[in-house]
């Protein structure tokens, strides 16, 4: 190792430190550990360009320790992605370049938003796998024009985290050798040693789970790093490399988790320096480091796109049509403008909102080659799945993942997709359980990626099995992500209104609840609706003495109400919510044309009360569900709450009187 290494390293430590401390606020102890490993990382090997920031084929890093952002701004800078130096002395402040954790969209060169543990490693295995599939779709014989590598760096941390595991282990089955992960593994965490929560073997671990495990005793030394990363690269699987750091290196308190996140008083810094034998000037890298991250990263990168760039031209005259079809995914230029072959449905025949989406879906991924996902093991029920075969070693070209009954790396390996680029990535699971993975929805929202889950069985309908898998708050949980599309078709023609309006949207992810039981298609539902959100569905000659809204299922039997109510002289407009998120955004005039101020609304929705409290005010007019629910058949089980037509006639008639 040279000694322009350690200086470059040196100077990412103390410039690190100088930034954390100017902001008063950031991880010192990772930057100042892991700095020779990141440094290693993009000066010998990332093929990234920072002229050209989204090149298809570059190597993808996720700082899944999101709280070393300092660090990754840092190697931007050298790196050339048009953070300055007075960026990070901005470190962390309002409006900067430079925020507390890496964000997507935000940062130039930052691949995803980190900062909740795990998520990164499990996006990680998601990009990994897009670059597998489109190698098996693209790749000729001497023709790579995908190819290359998904590195990830983590810390104890994240192995800790559940979601880390679940994503850990898909990978090893899948054996997705591209996939690279530097653990920074420094013995000490937030709150003090590892040891105190963790007794496992890291090694044994991940080998059972069919992954290579190589250690790297000193954690200073990028010759041992960098030979193990090639090591890595060789790899018939995914690999590990286990980088023993000293946490906080080069300050008074290193080792100590003291370190971890509080920024060095000035007298540290000063010891740091001393230590680290280093005498330039605060905040600056000099000619020497800025020359070598020119050559190493910037030149290198440029050549690496060039060098491709001459393969893709190549390509071109080779295999014409591919390349044309590859730079359709390059570009995400494909779109569901026609409607040959959707399913339709023939008037008064039933089906399930889940099996509807289920065939749309279908539908959809033999529109979109680029359109990959799959169910957490529950296929059968969910309907969801993708086409051409279930992905894996020997069908990488299939688009159907099989994600077994890990739900939290299942989202986030969705977002992982559809970041990578050239794919669009798609789950599903039981609504109930969209808990388990709604940290990773919410990453998606934050990063406003196209990413779609699916979650069907979405009341307490589902029947006989009981409460635990009857859902009662999550649409509401759903509801209150902010970006978030959350949809709740009532039949066929809503199902088809919702998948249009997904698509039609430029970006953001999207969430739709499905129901487990068969439905009519019902005369009063209109696909062209759904995307303002709500619409009246039934409405009267005169005015209306009472307007229902409702959305599912249940919008089937306010329906029969409303018609009911009718034959005794009370006037009802039913107004069909597929998309309560969409109606509230609606303007001032749309939403005063479907409920008037002066005319009485009621609610009604076999979940949580509070997604309708800013139309209605009054929770006497919320027929909805704020307990847990029971085992029992479907229809003995909503006739307990009140969810069946006769007592849901008497409630409203009462009300309305
Ligand atoms: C899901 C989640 N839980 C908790 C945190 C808060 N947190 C940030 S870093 C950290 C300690 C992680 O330890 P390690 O990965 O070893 O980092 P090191 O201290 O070595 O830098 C914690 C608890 C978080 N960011 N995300
Ligand atoms: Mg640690």
């Amino acid at each position: 190792m040279s000694s322009i290494d350690m200086k470059c390293i040196n100077s990412l430590r103390v410039v690190g430190a100088e930034a954390i401390t100017k902001a008063k606020s950031g991880h010192p102890g990772i930057v100042l550990g892991a700095a020779p490993i990141l440094h290693t990382l993009f000066t010998r090997q990332m093929r990234i360009n920072s002229s050209d920031e989204k090149w298809f084929d570059r190597d993808r890093f996720i700082l899944s320790a999101g709280h070393g952002s300092t660090l990754l701004y840092m190697l931007l800078h050298l790196s050339g992605f048009g953070i300055t130096m007075d960026d990070l002395k901005n470190l962390r402040q309002k409006g900067s370049m430079t925020p507390g954790h890496p964000e997507y969209g935000h940062v130039p060169g930052v691949e995803i938003t980190t900062g909740p543990l795990g998520q990164g490693i499990a996006s990680a295995v998601g990009m990994a796998i897009a670059e597998n599939h489109l190698e098996a779709v693209f790749n000729k014989p001497e023709y790579s024009v995908v190819n290359h590598y998904t590195y990830v760096m983590c810390g104890d941390g994240d192995l800790q985290e559940g979601i880390a595991m679940e994503a850990v282990s898909l990978a090893g089955h899948l054996g997705l050798s591209k996939l690279v992960v530097l653990y920074d593994s420094n013995d000490i965490q937030l709150d003090g040693e590892v040891s105190l929560a963790n007794t496992e073997n890291t090694k044994a671990k991940f080998e059972s789970m069919g992954w290579d495990y190589q250690l790297v005793a000193d954690g200073n030394n990028c010759d041992d790093i960098n030979k193990a990363i090639e090591i890595a690269k060789q790899s018939g699987k995914p690999s590990i490399i286990e980088i023993k750091t000293i946490i906080g290196y080069g300050a008074p308190n290193s080792g100590e988790s003291s370190i971890h996140g509080k920024p060095m008083p000035a007298e540290d810094i000063k010891v740091l320096r001393k230590n680290l034998g280093y005498n330039e000037p605060e905040f600056t890298f000099v000619n020497d480091v800025v020359e070598f991250y020119n050559k190493n990263v910037i030149e290198r990168g440029q050549q690496a796109e060039d060098d491709w760039d001459m393969l893709l031209r190549s390509y071109q005259k080779q295999y014409p049509e591919e390349y044309a079809e590859f730079m359709k995914y390059v570009s995400d230029d494909f779109e569901l403008t026609d409607t040959d072959g959707i399913p339709t449905y023939a008037d008064g025949s039933e089906e399930s909102t889940r099996k509807v989406m289920g065939k749309v879906l279908d539908w959809i991924s033999s529109k979109l080659p680029n359109f990959m996902g799959g169910s957490a093991d529950l296929t059968a029920s969910t309907m969801v799945k993708g086409a051409d075969g279930i992905y894996g070693e020997d069908n990488p070209r299939g688009r159907n993942i099989k994600f077994g009954v890990r739900e939290h790396a299942m989202a986030a390996i969705t977002n992982g997709i559809t970041l990578h680029g050239g794919m669009r990535g798609f789950c599903a699971g039981f609504f109930v359980f969209s808990d388990y993975l709604k940290p990773a929805v919410r990453q998606a929202a934050i990063m406003n990626l196209p990413s779609l889950f699916f979650f069907s069985h979405d009341t307490v309908c589902v029947g006989e099995d009981g409460p635990t898998h009857q859902p009662i708050e999550q649409l509401l949980g759903l509801r209150t992500l902010p970006n978030l599309d959350v949809f709740r078709p009532a039949d066929a023609n809503e199902v088809i209104g919702s998948y249009k309006a997904i698509f039609e949207k430029e970006s953001g992810p999207s969430a739709i609840t499905l129901a487990r039981n068969n439905v009519p298609i019902l005369e009063e539902t209109k696909a062209n609706e759904v995307e303002k959100g709500a619409y009246i569905a039934l409405d009267t000659m005169k005015k209306p003495m009472g307007i229902i809204m409702s959305s599912g299922e249940e919008l089937h039997l306010v329906l029969e109400v409303a018609k009911r109510l009718r034959t005794k002289g009370i006037e009802i407009r039913v107004v069909s919510v597929p998309n309560l998120g969409r109606f509230l955004k609606q303007s001032d005039e749309y939403i005063e044309e479907l409920l008037p101020v002066e005319v009485r609304k009621i609610a009604v929705e076999a979940s949580s009360s509070f997604s309708w409290n800013k139309l209605i005010y009054n929770s006497k007019y919320l027929i909805t569900l704020d307990e847990f629910g029971s085992s029992g058949k479907k229809d003995d089980v909503y006739k307990k709450y009140g969810f069946d037509v006769d007592s849901l006639e008497e409630r409203i008639e009462q009300l309305l009187k």
